[in-house]
């Protein structure tokens, strides 16, 4: 048995043993349907979970309001307002992954907010769509619930599907100067099983979310397991230092089953891909490892 092999199995066992949990909000305190948003301790937006489902109703016009936003108190600079970016293209559930649509002859989805005086709506295109902004409270909170509405192509109704919105907050202070949020997703369901909405909720965590490509080069390889090795049991992760240099996936302050969890699983779901088994093989071969 080749390292590589003997390595997998391991990465397997690990794999089984440790099941990564679904995360939750872990404040009893903020709205538990919706995202919570808070600014952490490097001023970036932290938006949390990263992936959030939501049931569009077919009798009130492929619309809802559900999954809203919620902030404590004091956390963003009062007079200051968070906008949203739509990021990609609304994208429709195959089975074993997202396909774009195109905005021209196939769904698009609304996404609007009813200021006191005017209604603002926003709708993807075939790419980034900036959106808009919406002020914080005067507490200092941002407790908001956008409406989403899935379009037809043409006149015609909207198809059954499960339908994929990638988003972004940012701030629009400049004292302190506040960074964007990483991309977070909402996973629309039209019409389709609950099973199906689950599974595609579970890739959108797999594949988009939290993917660890640690050195960022596209691939998961052993150059990404290096770091997390050289972390190993690291506990002081936090934004200052890049989350132990990407290494705690999960990024709850330390680097440990969890995180290998969720490394070993990506890493499984590549190996599907021949030519990154291939390039796999040819890194064992490098290092003279090849049993
Ligand atoms: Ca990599
Ligand atoms: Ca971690």
């Amino acid at each position: 048995m080749t390292i590589f092999k003997t390595f997998t199995v391991f990465l397997m066992i690990l794999m089984f043993s440790f099941p990564v949990m679904a995360h939750d909000h872990d404040d009893p305190n903020l709205h538990e349907a919706d995202f919570g948003i808070e600014l952490d301790d490097c001023n970036a937006i932290h938006v949390e979970p990263h992936v959030l489902g939501s049931e569009l109703d077919a009798l009130f016009f492929f619309w809802t309001d559900e999954p809203g936003f919620d902030s404590h108190a004091g956390m963003f600079p009062t007079g200051s307002s968070i906008g949203f970016n739509i990021l990609d293209a609304l994208k429709k559930w195959n089975g074993n992954g997202f396909d774009i649509l195109d905005p021209n002859t196939e769904e698009t989805l609304t996404v609007s907010f009813l200021f006191s005086s005017t209604f603002a709506t926003y709708e993807t295109g075939d790419g980034f769509a900036e959106g808009f902004e919406i002020p914080v409270a005067g507490d200092g909170s941002w407790h908001k619930h956008l409406g989403y509405t899935l379009n037809g192509a043409g006149n015609n109704d909207p198809n059954s599907g499960i339908y994929l919105l990638e988003l972004e907050l940012y701030n629009t202070s400049s004292e302190p100067n506040i960074t964007s949020s990483n991309p977070f997703w909402i996973v629309f369901n039209l019409g389709m099983p609950e099973e199906d909405h689950h599974e595609s909720i579970h890739w959108v965590e797999e594949n988009l979310s939290q993917f660890p490509d640690l050195e960022q080069d596209g691939y998961i390889d052993f150059k990404d397991f290096a770091i997390l090795a050289s972390q190993w049991l690291n506990t002081d992760c936090d934004c200052r230092n890049n989350w132990c240099y990407g290494a705690d996936i999960t990024e709850d302050g330390r680097v440990d089953l969890l995180d290998l969890a969720k490394f070993a699983s990506n890493w499984l779901e590549s190996m599907d891909n021949s030519k990154e088994v291939n390039s796999l093989n040819q890194i064992v071969d490098e290092a003279g490892g090849c049993g």
